[in-house]
């Protein structure tokens, strides 16, 4: 990684798939670039690993239904401040109030509630290392391409 370069993790999840190709063009006229991506479908157990972090908050059984609906993207995007210029190019996690900030947003863009938000960014540099880890590295992570998986939805 060059001079002041950062890296996180992105995730178009199964509600923005179908807008792959925008959510690309955009992650690219933002000046970031993708070092790895990869499509998968995560089982309930990989899930909830992810966001084990939120085990105990009531929303977590949506949450995990949801990210197991279908085949996500996940993207390790390289550029300057990465982690906090991804947050901010997708905005709040409730799709309502990123609408209220500004229609740009990614997910006021793509996002249709407060779970079903199109992306996810992580939170901090550590955080990023640790989800990057999770789906491009080889101690734990996802093994089930998508093309792999007979409960595939495509
Ligand atoms: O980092 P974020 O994705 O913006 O937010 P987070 O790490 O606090 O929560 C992870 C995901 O969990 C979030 O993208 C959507 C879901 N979530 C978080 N808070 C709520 C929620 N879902 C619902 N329905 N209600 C919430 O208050």
């Amino acid at each position: 990684v060059g001079k002041n370069q950062e890296r996180t993790l992105a995730i178009i999840k199964p509600d923005a798939i179908r807008h792959l190709g925008e959510i690309i063009s955009a992650v690219y006229e933002n000046g970031f670039n993708i070092a790895r991506m990869r499509m998968v479908k995560l089982s309930q157990n990989e899930v909830m690993y992810f966001y084990s972090e939120h085990k105990t908050k009531d929303f977590f059984p949506r949450l995990c239904e949801f990210m197991t609906s279908g085949p996500l993207v996940a993207m390790e995007l390289v550029g300057p401040d990465a982690v906090n210029r991804w947050r901010s190019m997708i905005g709040p996690t409730d799709t309502q109030r990123a609408r209220e900030q500004g229609s740009h947003l990614l997910r006021a863009r793509f996002g249709t509630d407060g779970t079903r938000n199109a992306l996810h960014g992580s939170d901090s540099a550590s955080s990023a290392q640790r989800e990057i880890s999770f789906f491009f590295g080889s101690k734990y992570g996802v093994n089930t391409a998508c093309y792999n998986d007979t409960t595939c939805c495509i």
